[in-house]
């Protein structure tokens, strides 16, 4: 009897290059360069719900274990046992999950243990490193802390169930969080297609599924990833690229789809938004995912505003879904459009109160020298305003109007800036 260890997950640095990812096919990888499995895949986990920092977030737990069991083709029953267990005894055929300080590195978000002998999994322990900041929330934005805790409890039970890295695509088992982010509006945390081709292919059952899905995360190159945003200001009759991502989460692959696009108003995708092209022809396999960017006029007749662009999968309706809710999704950020030109003297007149853009938000911060404490390069702010503040940082920086107030949006996070680089040297974002 050994111990495998399945490496921890480390934050991930992205960065705004874009990229587009070929489709490819299932890419799972096994812990081991053969099958490990539990012999019965009803497997009871406990769970030290004292060391959570609220007890709250064990439901995130029981969701991650469910995300598991729903996978139509996989034939898994994770369950939640309440009676105490030790997360360090790795030989007592009792899987436990808690959370610690001072066990991992500032990089490993969590570690598991996975017990096997001959092929057959006997024990998985789960540690959560507890010196970061957790949230049960799953409609956060994934860039860094506060860490979701679903997801990277549903990435460590994928090592529980067999499963080893897969970084070359967005998935649960991607080493670098966020992994592979949220499925469509309402911010599903679950196994994606890769993820659930791996289950399936471990744990088979007859049972089928037909589900396609928008990500909100979107592969930017080897190791990155990134929300889907598209640029922060465009003009009427201009063209802007937009890249989106469809996951096939079915049994089944799909061919022929389209996917319409959108511009909105609000972050509520659906077809009473103005439509602004859409793609037909589209297939995507099985276990796969489809990357494509697409050229998209906006229409010289738009009211100028503050949009955000979307898209709808499936848009024909001529796929039949188990799950046909997961398919609308707004960009994480907004788009000026027709706000970027400032004719007159006053600065702001034309743009909607509350909303400033890019360039706006770039000049506050130089002009209150925010932006050499954050190291962010003057000339290229603008282009890259979107990718360099989470949202919640940008939404309270485009209402900034003084420096104390933009110093407040920016408090904190600065600071965690600073130490990461001067830490690794890594260049790392927020
Ligand atoms: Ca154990
Ligand atoms: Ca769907
Ligand atoms: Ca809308
Ligand atoms: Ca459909
Ligand atoms: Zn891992």
């Amino acid at each position: 009897m050994r111990a495998a260890v399945a490496g921890g997950m480390v934050l991930l640095l992205a960065v705004g290059m874009l990229f587009i990812a070929p489709g490819s096919g299932p890419a799972y990888e096994y812990l081991e360069e053969f099958p490990l499995t539990w012999t019965d895949p009803s497997v009871s986990f406990g769970l030290v719900v004292s060391s959570l920092p609220e007890s709250s977030m064990a439901p995130r737990v029981d969701d991650a274990l469910a995300g598991w069991n729903e996978i139509g083709g996989a034939d898994l029953d994770l369950s939640r046992f309440t009676s105490s267990c030790d997360p360090d005894d790795h030989y007592d055929l009792t899987p436990c999950i808690a959370m610690g300080e001072g066990i991992l590195g500032d990089d490993v978000l969590g570690v598991t243990m996975v017990t096997w002998q001959q092929g057959e999994i006997l024990d998985a322990d789960i540690w959560l490193n507890g010196d970061l900041e957790w949230t049960d929330q799953n409609d956060l934005y994934m860039e860094a802390e506060p860490v979701n805790l679903q997801m990277v409890m549903m990435h460590e039970l994928g090592h529980s169930i067999g499963l080893g890295h897969e970084n070359d695509i967005v998935a649960v088992m991607n080493a670098y969080y966020p992994n592979g982010g949220q499925v469509g509006p309402d911010f599903d945390v679950i196994p994606l297609p890769d993820d659930r081709a791996g289950a399936r292919s471990l744990y088979p059952a007859g049972d089928q599924e037909t589900d396609l899905g928008a990500s909100n995360y979107y592969r930017t190159g080897p190791d990155t990833s990134d929300y889907f945003r598209p640029v922060g200001s465009a003009d009427p009759g201009s063209e802007v690229s937009f890249t989106y991502t469809v996951h096939n989460l079915g049994t089944t692959d799909q061919e022929d789809f389209s996917v319409a696009f959108y511009l909105s108003d609000d972050q509520a995708i659906d077809t009473s938004d103005r439509k602004i092209g859409e793609a037909t022809g589209l297939s995507v396999d099985s276990g796969s995912s489809l990357t494509r960017s697409v050229d998209l006029l906006i229409p010289e007749t738009i009211a100028i505003g503050t949009y955000y662009f979307g898209f709808i999968v499936d848009s024909g309706d001529t796929i039949e879904e188990n799950n046909e809710d997961n398919n609308a999704l707004a960009a994480a950020s907004s788009t000026g459009i027709g706000l970027s030109d400032d004719d007159d003297d006053t600065g702001d007149d034309d743009q909607p109160p509350g909303r400033p853009n890019c360039p706006q938000i770039c000049n506050l911060l130089e002009e209150c020298g925010l932006l050499d404490e954050l190291g962010i390069d003057p000339a290229s702010c603008e282009d890259s305003c979107l990718h360099e503040f989470q949202r919640a940082m940008y939404d309270c920086l485009a209402v900034s109007e003084d420096c104390s107030q933009a110093e407040d949006c920016l408090e904190g996070d600065i600071e965690r800036t600073v130490s990461e680089d001067d830490e690794d040297g890594c260049g790392c974002r927020l």
